[in-house]
């Protein structure tokens, strides 16, 4: 099988010693807990593996819920999970709610738990909504593995994050700030009230654009929910409510995509500002019709494919969820348990019209 890492990054006629030189690069730049650069997920260093060298077993069920279904970001993350899932002879399957409220995914994780599944990947749509089912899941056997937005740490095993939030959100606001000269008014259009991986993100937003661009304001944040046609309208509330505002920020693939769509059609267009997080599919068009310069995000099919990686090797035994245990996540290779059971995947990508090209997701 060919490894998502040639065949959805690396297009083109490479060479295999290129392909091969890129993969180890790509590998260098995207996992900061790996091999000696223990980076920013802890800076762990002691090996404490539990049992490295017990392999996984074949036919491990392992179920993704991601926060909504219909989301393309999270059908390509779980895709990720799927291959990996595949390459280890588990049984993938994914359920989830069709709209990402706070306790949407409790009735999904009950009936996993019912079933016996054997590791549970979610991606919580809110820090404590899910906690009580996650504990019964546990209590079952099942190991449980956040990814992408978390629980409160003692509700599950490991949270493989995407990149260090710090890092997330430094990203958008040095991104909005280049792109405004650093004043004026921003607003931030967020996915919804309660996610976890979104306050964290506006949170640092704020603090770090208060301290390093002291003339740049951000002075409202509104919800999308992750729906389309409300971040849209979100889109326009905030542009008539607020006649001076300079750029958007929105830290949602949903959001962004909805944005762009409206501002492109608009007569803001290419005067206010768009960036936040979004899949370079979503955006190519409005990178290329001039309404979007830059914005960011991680490869969604590796932070999947990591996360199934990690729960399977916490079911095997190879690994706790204790700070410094090291495991292999099959092509992308070695990770470390950072502090309060984190892995992180890398750095955020940015993407603008000189290498959106280079990427298909
Ligand atoms: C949306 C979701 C997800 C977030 C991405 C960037 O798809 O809100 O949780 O990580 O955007």
């Amino acid at each position: 099988m060919t490894s998502f890492l040639t065949s959805r990054r690396l297009r083109g006629g490479l060479t295999g010693v290129a392909v091969a030189a890129m993969v180890l690069t790509t590998a260098a730049c995207g996992g900061t807990t790996r091999g000696s650069d223990s980076g920013s997920a802890g800076g762990a260093s002691a090996s404490a593996s539990a049992n490295p060298s017990a392999t996984i077993p074949a036919g491990l069920s392992v179920a993704f819920l991601p926060k909504q279904l219909n989301n393309p970001y999270f059908s390509v993350a779980d895709g990720g999970g799927k291959q990996a899932v595949e390459q280890f002879k588990g049984k993938y399957s994914e359920v989830g709610p069709s709209e990402a409220s706070a306790s949407s995914q409790v009735s999904y994780i009950n009936t996993l738990t019912q079933q016996g599944a054997d590791v549970i990947v979610t991606s919580a749509n809110d820090p404590n909504a899910i906690c009580s089912a996650l504990d019964q899941a546990r209590s079952g056997g099942a190991k449980v593995v956040t990814f992408d937005s978390d629980t409160k740490p003692d509700c599950r095993d490991v949270f493989v994050n995407q990149a260090t939030a710090e890092g997330i959100a430094q990203t958008q606001v040095d991104s909005m700030a280049k792109q405004i000269g650093n004043a004026g008014d921003v607003a931030i259009l967020s996915a919804t009230a309660n996610a976890t991986n979104q306050n964290t993100w506006i949170d640092l937003m704020k603090k770090y654009a208060a301290e390093k661009y002291p003339d740049m304001k951000i002075v409202t944040t509104v919800y999308g929910d992750d729906q389309d046609e409300k971040s849209f309208q979100e889109t326009q509330g905030l542009l008539q409510s607020n006649p001076n505002l300079k750029g958007i920020i929105s830290p949602t693939t949903v959001g962004i995509a909805a944005a762009a769509r409206y501002l492109s059609g608009s007569a803001y267009k290419g005067k206010v500002a768009l960036t936040g997080l979004g899949t370079p599919n979503q955006m190519r068009e409005f990178v290329k019709d001039g309404t979007v310069k830059e914005f960011a995000l991680w490869d969604p099919a590796k932070l999947g494919y990591l996360a199934a990686y990690t729960g399977a090797a916490l079911k095997a035994g190879q690994i706790t969820g204790k700070e410094g245990e090291k495991f292999t996540a099959g092509d992308l290779g070695e990770y470390t348990i950072g502090k309060d059971g984190v892995v992180v995947l890398g750095d955020p990508q940015v993407f603008d019209a000189a290498n959106i090209d280079q990427f298909n997701f």
